[in-house]
Parts: structure tokens; sequence; C-alpha cells
């Protein structure tokens, strides 16, 4: 029996993992403090994926996309990867050659990726699908604490809140075991749609507040309006921890409750309830997800949020406190370590010189050599194979042509690229455009660490011997690297190898992870970061002052903005997108687990019943959602808990069915964030043909 993580979420749910008759990997939910003994469905059908009928076994090479794939040895398909890169290198520059990597990496991949790129590309195009993720909430976060670690305390304090607000989070379908931690009096969340989370806080004494989409900005600025006129902030906190609320003020003065109402739809007794549950409260938190976040004007929004948590006196105070909830397995680790474009290892940044000579000593190499920032994802991936983009991607764990805004602009870019080469254990969409397929393994069949949403270190443990012919990622980057001429020693295979270089490398830095060994992990040691060598680690990080130089909290004034597009009369209604229970992401993973696929068979959009009544659509029926960029064909399902002016579509599917056709790539100006959460599109019945009879 091996004791390991689940693989998908932030909440790193904790599993035994031992083999059934047949030998193949059984899951049982372990007891750990993020989980306490349970798992969501997904954990538990995790290890299907291990043995999925259509798993890539071996490395497969094409030419162009005319042409079907070839299968071929490793050293070939290695040699075509590697010779494609340096001839682009040589005939373009280093910057011709973009990575493109994940927070679902392990800390020791997402290392030597962002080494990779530097040192063996010498280009300066890598970002990650983090960037689509924790952007805004990590921009909002340093600005305002100096720092940015999602939770800066441990998941089990929240058990101690007498309120909890969640602004844009859907626990209850997102993380369903995080539910348990949730057991404050009152709840209060924030979403356009009667989620379960939402229902569980109506009928348990709490509130839901359901703002129209991108409106977020306004609604907190109200609160705050609400608890500074009645007096509930905590003016002795606000004087000796933090600075600038006097220059907040005046954004919040004048959204009192009725003019929010008018623009958000929040109804303003709503918003004066809410108020008083959290200005009366002596524990509260203050939480955001993806639905305030992923807006163009979402790091604004996490700061009105934070500036109303500050406000009240809770950031950094014991049993309270504002935090974001962090997403993929490594959504924390994989935005530390040197894959986001202006970052080098331990939260360093590429444009600190300090930074550049400390990282280039380490690496042995001058700091001249390391390339400058490059551009975020969105950005990169909408240049790429035009004059001022990439023209060969390396793809490492994300599957874009199904994530990313405007996807179909997205699979045109990529359909243009000279080279494109992925590494996936399925043949994902964005795989399916390759010319280059690296089959790789899974993660219980290989060791690394992650950081999980409360910037907890855990360890993840090979428990099966992976498939013949499929080697790890790191195994990969070793090879690679070797071809582009770089000493071997620099990208250790080894996964305990490379985690004490990621170690020493991050020593002293905002991230550090010096203490960070599998002796330490192995021992059960509880290990935040910061967790320097010799020291003890960080389970809450504000609790004596913020990482600011003057060790205060910064207010950041923030104004309303409206969405980057607006209704018309031909696209009247906002679609906002998210996830389900059953599926995580793209769905590359869980669509192939039989029992999820089942579940969730296909794309749904979610339709208040008047709403669906005036565009003469039924429930069961198909379809047509469509913006100013694409179109989706979803099953109506209707929800009388839905705003009358938003649609809801999950974006766990691809072709026809991705979310993403819709969506705008318009980004926030500071965190590159894209705005996931509104589109504007008009809706149609598409039942033909005898379609119905589909589902
Ligand atoms: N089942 C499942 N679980 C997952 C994942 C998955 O794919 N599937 N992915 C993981 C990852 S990477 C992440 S990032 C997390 C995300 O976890 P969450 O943030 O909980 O997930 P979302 O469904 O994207 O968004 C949350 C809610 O935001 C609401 N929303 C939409 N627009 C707005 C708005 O303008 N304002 C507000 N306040 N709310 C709005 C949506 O209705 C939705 O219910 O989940 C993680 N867990
Ligand atoms: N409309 C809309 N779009 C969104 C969002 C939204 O709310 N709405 N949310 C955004 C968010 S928060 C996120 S995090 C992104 C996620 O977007 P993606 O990263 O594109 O989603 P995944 O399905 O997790 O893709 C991961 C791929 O990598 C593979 N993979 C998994 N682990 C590994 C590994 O260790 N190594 C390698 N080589 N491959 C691996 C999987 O099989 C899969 O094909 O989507 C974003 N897109
Ligand atoms: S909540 Fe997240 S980590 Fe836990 S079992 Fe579900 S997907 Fe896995
Ligand atoms: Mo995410």
């Amino acid at each position: 029996m091996t004791t390991t993580h689940c693989p998908y979420c932030a909440l790193q749910c904790a599993m035994h993992l031992e083999p059934d008759p047949e030998g193949r990997p059984r899951v049982r939910p372990a007891d750990f403090p993020t989980n306490r003994g349970g798992l969501c469905r997904k954990g538990w059908t995790s290890a299907e994926v291990l043995d999925a009928p259509d798993r890539l076994t071996t490395p497969l090479v094409r030419a162009s996309r005319d042409e079907e794939f070839t299968p071929v040895d490793w050293d070939t398909a290695l040699d075509h990867v590697a010779g494609g890169m340096r001839r682009l290198g040589s005939e373009h520059g280093p910057d011709a050659v973009a990575v493109f990597g994940s927070g679902g990496l392990t800390n020791e991949k997402a290392y030597l990726l962002g080494k990779f790129a530097r040192l063996a590309l010498g280009t300066s195009r890598i970002d990650y699908n983090g960037r689509f993720c924790m952007s805004a909430a990590a921009t909002a976060g340093r600005r305002a604490f100096g720092l940015d670690r999602g939770l800066p305390f441990p998941l089990s304090d929240l058990g101690g809140a007498d309120v909890v607000l969640l602004a844009g989070a859907n626990p209850a379908e997102t993380m369903p075991p995080m539910m348990g931690h949730l057991t404050a009096p009152r709840l209060v969340v924030v979403d356009p749609r009667r989620t379960a989370t939402a229902e569980h806080a109506r009928t348990s004494g709490g509130l839901h507040l359901a703002p129209r989409p991108g409106t977020d900005l306004a609604l907190a600025l109200a609160l705050l309006h609400v608890v500074h006129a009645e007096g509930w902030d905590d003016s002795d906190y606000v004087a000796a921890r933090t600075t600038g609320f006097d220059r907040v003020w005046p954004h919040a003065a004048g959204w009192w409750p009725e003019r929010a109402e008018h623009l958000t739809g929040v109804p303003a007794g709503d918003i004066r309830r809410a108020a008083r549950m959290l200005g009366t409260a002596s524990r509260a938190y203050v939480l955001t997800g993806r639905g305030t976040e992923q807006h163009s004007d979402g790091s604004d929004s996490v700061s009105a949020w934070i500036n109303l948590a500050l406000a009240l006196g809770l950031p950094g105070q014991p049993g309270s406190g504002y935090g974001c909830i962090t997403g993929q397995g490594n959504g924390q680790g994989g935005r530390e370590h040197g894959q986001k474009a202006d970052q080098l290892p331990g939260y360093r940044r590429i444009d600190d010189p300090d930074a550049r000579a400390r990282v280039a000593d380490a690496w042995g190499v001058d700091a001249e050599t390391l390339p400058g920032a490059g551009p975020s994802a969105t950005e990169m991936l909408n240049a790429l194979g035009s004059a001022d983009g990439a023209r060969g991607l390396w793809l490492v764990g994300s599957n874009p042509v199904v994530s990313a805004p405007d996807a179909g602009r997205v699979r045109e870019r990529l359909a243009a690229l000279d080279l494109l080469v992925v590494s996936d254990f399925v043949l994902s969409e964005s795989a399916a455009l390759a010319h280059v397929v690296l089959p790789v393994a899974q993660w219980a069949e290989e060791t690394g660490t992650l950081t999980n949403l409360e910037g907890r270190v855990v360890r993840r443990r090979k428990a099966v011997e992976a498939p013949a012919g499929v080697r790890t990622d790191l195994e990969v980057l070793h090879a690679l690297a070797g071809r582009l001429g770089q000493p071997p020693e620099r990208f250790p295979a080894d996964p305990d190898t490379a985690l004490a270089e990621l170690a020493s490398v991050t020593g002293g830095a905002a991230a550090d992870y010096s203490g960070v060994g599998p002796h330490r992990l192995d021992s059960g040691e509880e290990l935040y970061w910061p967790a320097p060598a010799g020291g003890a680690p960080t389970p809450r990080v504000f609790l004596d002052s913020f990482a600011h130089p003057d060790g205060r909290a910064r207010f950041v004034p923030v104004e309303h903005t409206p969405p980057a597009e607006t209704r018309d009369d031909t696209y009247p209604l906002v679609a906002t997108t998210g996830r389900l229970m059953g599926h995580y992401q793209t769905g590359a993973q869980t669509r192939r687990v039989a029992e999820l696929a089942e579940a969730e068979p296909e794309a749904r959009v979610e339709v208040h019943p008047d709403t669906a009544r005036h565009h003469g659509l039924a429930a069961g029926g198909l379809a047509r959602v469509s913006s100013r960029r694409g179109s989706v064909l979803a099953r109506v399902r209707l929800s009388p808990g839905i705003r009358r002016d938003t649609v809801f579509l999950p974006f766990h599917y691809g072709g026809e069915a991705a979310a993403n056709n819709l969506t705008n790539p318009a980004l926030d100006p500071v965190s590159r964030m894209p705005e996931f959460k509104v589109s504007a599109v008009r809706l149609e019945p598409a039942d033909a043909g005898g379609e119905e009879e589909r589902g």
C-alpha cells in the first residue's frame, strides 16, 4: 500500500493506493487535515485513468498535420524535437520556441521546465495555465500583503470562524471535502447562480448574494461602505497594521447599497445584512475563487475584497483572514518556481538584478545570458506562428485548445506552428494537433512534491510502474536538454535530486523551500513555506507583520469598470463559465473515466426557465449559444436558481461543445487574467433531425 495524494485539485486529498486482485491500483481515502478521510468522486475514480484504453505508450511523430501519426522510438522522437527546436532557434533567434507549462506539474517539473526554457532554449517565451487561474488573486495579494500565498493559514482554521464570505467559489462542487471546514454558523456566498454552496449557505442561516457577472467590485465597495458607515470597521487594526484607508474610502463612499443594487442586482437589504454579519462577527474570513477573479478587472476585484477584509481587521489576525482558494493540484507551487514569464524560482522576479545574479550563480551561468520577461499565456498563444510570435511550442500539462479564451483562435494559432510538441498521457484535443506527441508517466507512477492551497508541501509517491514505453516528464527534460548541449547534471531526472536543487536555489527567497526534503516530508511534519533549512515552517504567514518593507498591509484604491464587452439586442445575455463536480478542467482525464463520463456525458447550458421560454427552449433540448467569437452546442438544463440575464456553461468539453469558443480574450491589465466569466451571448434552439434523441 502506498499513501499519496489525488492527481487533481489543490485540496490534495490524501489517499491510499493498493493493488486489487488483478494487480490494478485501487483508491481508498486517507486521513489528512484537508480531506479528513473524504474524497470526491473524481478522486475515488482517479486510478482508472492509469489504464485508460487509449493511454499513450509510444512517441508519435508526423511531418505535417495532413499526415497520420507514425509511432517511433524515443531516440527518434527526441532527436526530431531537439533538431526542430535548434533549427528554429538558429533561423529565427531563441524566442522562436515557446514553452507552456502547468499548475498541475510537480514543483520539480515546474522548476526544471523554467530552467530548460532559460538555459537550454534561451527563450523568454514561457508561461503556463496558472495565468488563467491564480494570476489575478496573486497580483492583488502581492499588492496588499507583499506576498502571495493562496491561503496564508491552514484550512482547518476556518472551523473557528463565525462568518465566512465566499466570493465566486463553489467548493461544494469544486472541492467537496472542503465543505467539512465550512462549518461557520453563517456563510455568505456571492455567485450569480444558486449553486450547491449557495443553497447550503441559504438554508443554514447565511446568505446568497447573486450579482450580475462582472459587478463584484461594486458589491465589495458597497459592503465596505456599510461596514464603515455603521462603524463596524476595526479602526485600531487599520491604524496599527495598514496604510492607505484614506485613499480607498472615497471610492467606497459613493457606493451606498441602493446604488449598488441598481448595478449588481443584489437587493440593498441583503447587502446590509451581509455587512452586518461580517461587521459584528468576532472571527471571520473572506475567501475568493475564480468567479470573482476571472475578469478583465480581476485583480482590482480581488483588491476590493481584500480592502473589505482589511477594514474589518481580518488578515493576519488569529482566527480570521483573507485567502484565495487555489485551484490546480500544484496551483500554488506551480506559481513559484519559474514557469511564469516574469519569474525565477522562489518567487524571485526575473527583472530584479540581484535575483538574476543569485539564480544564474546557482545554475552556473552568466546572469547576462538569462532572458528577460516574456509575454503572458494568452498573448503568447495568440501570437503563435505570426511575425511577432514563436514558431515552435512545447506544451507540458495543459490543453489550451479547450481551456484558453477564444479557443477557436488558439486552434488556428496552433495550426500555424512549424513545430508543436505535446507531452501528455492521453491524446488531448491539443495533442491531436501536434507534430510530436511524447507519452509521459502519470501521478501514481512517479514521485514529486506539490504545494496545496494552504501553502503546505505534500509528497506524491510512486505506487505503480509506468507502462512500458512511457517516460517521466523529468526524464524527457533531461534527454532533451542533453540533446540541446546542456550538461546532463543540470537537468536531473531523479525527482529527489531535482528537489534538493530547488530547495537550495530558493534559500532566502520569498518562497523559501530550503528546508523541504524527503526526510522532513516523510516524517509527517507539516511543511508550509517559507520553510527555511534548519528552521520552522510557517503555517500562518502574516501574524506578526505583512511582507512589505514597513510590515503593513496596503489598501489599494479601486473603482468599478464594466466588463470588456457589453450586451446588445444581438447578444442580450451574459454567459459565465465554470465547473461541474464530476469533471476536471478540459475533461482530458475525467472524460476517460466511465462513471464520470456517464454522469455528465455532454455539455450543458444552465438557463433560467423564464429565459428559456423567452428564447423558445425546452429542458433537454439542444441550444446554440453564440458570442461575437464563436458558438457552442449544449443541452438545456433549466435552473430556477440562476439570474434571468445569465447562462452558465461548464468548460469541460471540446470541439463544438467548448465553452471557450465563446469567451473573450480581453485581459486584466495587471495580471493578464482573461475574462472567462463574462461573454455577451444569444441563445437559440438547435434541435434538428432527431438530435434530441442523442441524450
Ligand atoms: N469538479 C472540479 N473541481 C475542480 C476543478 C474542476 O475542473 N472540476 N478545477 C480546479 C481548479 S483548477 C480551480 S481554479 C478551482 C475553481 O473553483 P471555483 O472557483 O469554485 O470554480 P468555478 O466553477 O470556476 O467558479 C466558481 C463560481 O463562480 C461563479 N461566477 C461566475 N461569474 C461570477 C461573477 O461574476 N461573480 C461571482 N462572484 N461569481 C461568479 C460561477 O457561477 C461558479 O459557481 O476548482 C478546482 N476544482
Ligand atoms: N471558460 C473557462 N475556461 C477556463 C476556466 C474557466 O473557469 N472557464 N478556468 C481556467 C483554469 S482556472 C485553469 S486551471 C485552466 C486549466 O486548463 P488546462 O490546463 O488546459 O486543463 P487540463 O484539463 O488540466 O489540462 C491538462 C492536460 O495535461 C495533462 N497532464 C496532467 N498532468 C500532467 C503531467 O504531470 N505532465 C504532463 N506532461 N501532462 C499532464 C492532462 O492529461 C491534460 O491533457 O483552464 C482555464 N480555462
Ligand atoms: S476534492 Fe480535489 S483533491 Fe480531493 S478527491 Fe476531489 S479532486 Fe481530488
Ligand atoms: Mo484553475
